[in-house]
């Protein structure tokens, strides 16, 4: 394929753009690959990119019921950053953070990553304490962190509201390197590289059943057919409970819409991402000048990829007092994407009661930040059969055993 450049984009601008190829193939399926991914996200084209780059395994397929990147990575408000508490988090979540940093220049796709800052409002004393013990743990595990002042606040974003009556912001947790990225590029940059190295992306193509034989995964059915495979990872976010019930094994995840909104575009005003997880809401702006905005999860399980009016109301409503500026914001469109859950609100990275069958989920409502690391765990799960140092306290039955990885101040806004 070839690659892009500065010398590419003045070529095709004298030929009028007509020399541009295709950015990936849409080939027919095989009739069998060496690997399987099932969910064309970030985190399962990832996971293949990764088994090509890393173990020089490309005789993969990801089959993807929608379009590729239509799922959560399409609809997540972009936030990159690693300030979670438990070392094991620390840790995967870093690895996503600096592959982030050098992505463009790896996949030779221009992912538009922003390491601009995210800061996280303590607005009571309980956040601070909580981002007080945040700040050292990261200090401990080489995770750029620390406590800023309100004033500090005030400096970093301007716009912001220090004194609110109900809410004032008492300090905040400040990761300088976090940021932002585009999603769809994540995807596409991606899904470019997989095509590249000869694995096959196979839109609308739904997994409809897992076959097996002797506790071992030998295919799938899909709306396109039967389709056999050595090796089969599973990572399709919010539809994670239904493919595992296909594979005949339960998850302790559950599915609930997470919603977020964009407003009218208008001049900057703020070059960082602030979340207030206290009153629910966060907010960035785009280069094209909308504010991103976003709040809590529904509070029901639910499959509704679209937002509701309740939610604007109430997100809108929580911010108002910290960002007195959205009160006169108009609001131009909103979504949702279907987020898995889990109890501890940390991810599943495992082997599965299936021998040769691998499970990447419960990423939830903080997912987009992680797809470089988990796609990097996951790729050595899958080839190895066994996890590394990333994915080892990932596993699926530590919720049975009770070893659980609580991150549920690290998720934040509610998650
Ligand atoms: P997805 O991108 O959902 O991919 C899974 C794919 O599997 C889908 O394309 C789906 O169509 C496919 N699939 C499902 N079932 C089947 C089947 N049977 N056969 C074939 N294909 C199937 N994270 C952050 O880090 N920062 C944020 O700021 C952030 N904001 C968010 C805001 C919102 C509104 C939402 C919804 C999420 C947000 N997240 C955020 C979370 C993040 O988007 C997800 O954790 C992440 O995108 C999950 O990626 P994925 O590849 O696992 O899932
Ligand atoms: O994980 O940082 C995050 C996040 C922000 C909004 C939704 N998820």
């Amino acid at each position: 394929m070839r690659r892009y450049s500065v010398f590419a984009i003045a070529r095709e601008a004298l030929r009028y753009h007509t020399g541009w190829e295709r950015a990936w193939r849409s080939p027919a399926p095989k009739a069998s690959y060496d690997a399987i991914i099932v969910g064309a996200g970030g985190h399962g084209l990832a996971t293949a990119y990764y088994l090509g780059k890393n173990y020089g395994i490309t005789n993969v397929a990801i089959l993807e019921k929608g379009w590729l990147g239509g799922g959560n990575t399409g609809r997540n408000t972009t936030i990159i950053r690693s300030n979670y508490l438990q070392d094991s988090s620390a840790a995967i979540y870093e690895k996503a953070r600096s592959l982030y940093e050098t992505m463009s220049q790896d996949l030779n796709y221009n992912v538009m990553f922003s390491p601009r800052g995210v800061m996280m409002l303590a607005q009571t004393h309980h956040e601070v304490r909580g981002y007080l013990r945040t700040a050292h743990a990261n200090k401990l595990q080489g995770v750029e962190t620390e406590f800023i002042t309100p004033q500090r606040v005030k400096e970093l974003c301007p716009i912001l509201n220090i004194d609110g009556p109900r809410y004032p912001v008492l300090g905040a947790l400040w990761q300088a390197r976090g940021g932002t990225g585009r999603h769809d590029a994540v995807a596409w940059g991606y899904a470019r590289a997989c095509s590249d190295m000869g694995m096959d992306i196979i839109q609308q193509c739904e997994v409809t059943g897992v076959r097996s034989e002797d506790g071992k995964v030998v295919g799938v059915e899909t709306t396109k057919g039967y389709i056999g495979t050595k090796k089969l990872g599973i990572v399709v976010a919010g539809h994670s409970g239904q493919v595992a019930e296909m594979a005949g094994f339960r998850l302790p995840v559950e599915a609930v819409a997470l919603q977020a909104l964009v407003s009218e575009p208008i001049k900057p005003c703020m070059d960082i991402v602030v979340m207030a997880n206290t009153v629910h809401g966060y907010m960035s702006q785009s280069d094209k000048g909308e504010m991103v905005i976003g709040g809590g999860t529904d509070g029901f399980n639910n499959y509704t990829q679209r937002g509701s009016f309740h939610h604007i109301e109430e997100t809108l409503r929580a911010l108002i007092e910290t960002f007195p500026i959205i009160s006169r914001l108009k609001m131009l469109r909103q979504w949702g994407g279907i987020v898995d859950m889990t109890g501890d609100r940390s991810p599943i990275i495992s082997k599965t009661p299936l021998g040769n069958c691998f499970i990447n989920c419960g990423w939830g409502t903080g997912g987009f930040k992680a797809i470089p690391g988990s796609g990097w765990a996951m790729a050595e799960l899958m080839a190895k059969g066994e996890p590394g140092p990333l994915a080892a306290e990932f596993d699926m039955w530590r919720f049975k055993e009770g070893r659980f990885i609580d991150e549920s101040v690290a998720a934040g806004v509610a998650h």
